[in-house]
């Protein structure tokens, strides 16, 4: 793709068409980062490009991309930034099936990497991502030192703890088999999914050069964003079936998961999507830049059927 249509995909195109676009650019560059799976060790290796590339949307590497170009930066300033978002994100995906977190079979329509490998390997193939996902940014020489610092800040902010995903992902499991209050369960999406979701926006303003207000109000989107993102998440494991989903469904409810249809009911919740949709949108208001794109991928998110 050139450099100029990258600029009109950034600007006019809908969610779907942007993210059909890059998806191929993005799985390219992860290619190109990642070890070969001849490379030794070779087990490890396989099992972190079987993760990878078991089909997943690429939703926060695009989501860093369209942020990014809609502050004005160029596609290859943002692309070794998105391909570290979905090392942590796949890293956590092989790590939560594990038999002592979420015990999965199923991930993206084919076994999980436990399975497919088995548990060390899985372990280690998810600790290689997330330290190759920082080591990607550290080296990434289209940047500057300083905003390669604050990237990896960034992210690890995101990812950890006490307030990112790592956090979000101790307060899940010990919240299973007991009643959680309202706001018990909104810290644990924001934290468990949001964060990261969160981290990808703020990341592509960051290396666009976005001011503080910028920042601010892409922070105030990103974070609707993520939820709207979690609750259609918990719908889905409701109202979709293993082929639609390519996991599971149903198992949050199996394992008394703390969601928002088993809090509110699938009706309430279908309402606060629509509430929570609005309000990602709203937040785009005071960005003085063409945000159709951003509003359509919340469109896109309030719609999407896995
Ligand atoms: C193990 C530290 C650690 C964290 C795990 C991400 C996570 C935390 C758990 C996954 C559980 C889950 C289903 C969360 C809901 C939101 C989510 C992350 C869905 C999967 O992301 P998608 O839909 O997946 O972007 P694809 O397959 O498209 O990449």
């Amino acid at each position: 793709m050139s450099e100029a249509s990258y600029k009109s995909s950034a600007t006019q195109t809908g969610a779907r068409e942007f993210f059909a676009a890059y998806r191929p650019v993005i799985d390219a560059e992860l290619d190109r980062i990642l070890p070969k799976e001849d490379q030794e060790p070779i087990r490890l290796h396989r099992a972190i490009r079987w993760s990878v590339f078991a089909g997943g949307k690429r939703f926060r590497p695009a989501l860093l991309l369209a942020v990014g170009q809609t502050f004005g930066a160029e596609v290859n300033n943002l692309l070794r930034t998105a391909c570290a978002l979905e090392m942590i994100h796949s890293y956590s995906l092989i790590h939560d099936d594990l038999p002592s977190m979420d015990d999965d079979d199923l991930r993206r329509g084919r076994p999980t990497c436990h399975i497919k490998f088995d548990e060390a390997t899985a372990i280690l193939a998810g600790d290689g991502l997330q330290t190759l996902a920082f080591q990607t940014i550290a080296e990434d020489e289209t940047l500057s030192a300083e905003i390669r610092m604050h990237l990896v800040a960034e992210l690890a902010r995101a990812a950890g703890t006490p307030a990112g995903m790592v956090a979000g992902q101790a307060r899940d499991l010990d919240a299973e088999s007991r009643d959680v209050s309202s706001n018990e369960l909104e810290r644990i999406h924001y934290e468990k999914t949001g964060a990261l979701i969160c981290a990808a926006a703020r990341c592509g303003a960051m290396i666009a050069g976005a001011n503080e207000d910028e920042i601010a109000a892409i922070t105030n989107y990103a974070i609707n964003l993520g939820l709207l993102f979690q609750i259609t998440d918990d719908l889905l494991d409701v109202t979709a079936t293993a082929d639609d989903l390519g996991k599971t469904p149903g198992k949050d409810a199996r394992s008394r998961k703390a969601t928002f249809p088993a809090l509110y009911g699938v009706d309430v919740t279908r309402k606060t999507v629509s509430a929570v949709h609005r309000t990602t949108c709203d937040a785009l208001a005071g960005i003085n830049k063409p945000t159709e794109l951003l509003r359509s991928i919340a469109d896109f998110i309030m719609q999407r059927e896995a």
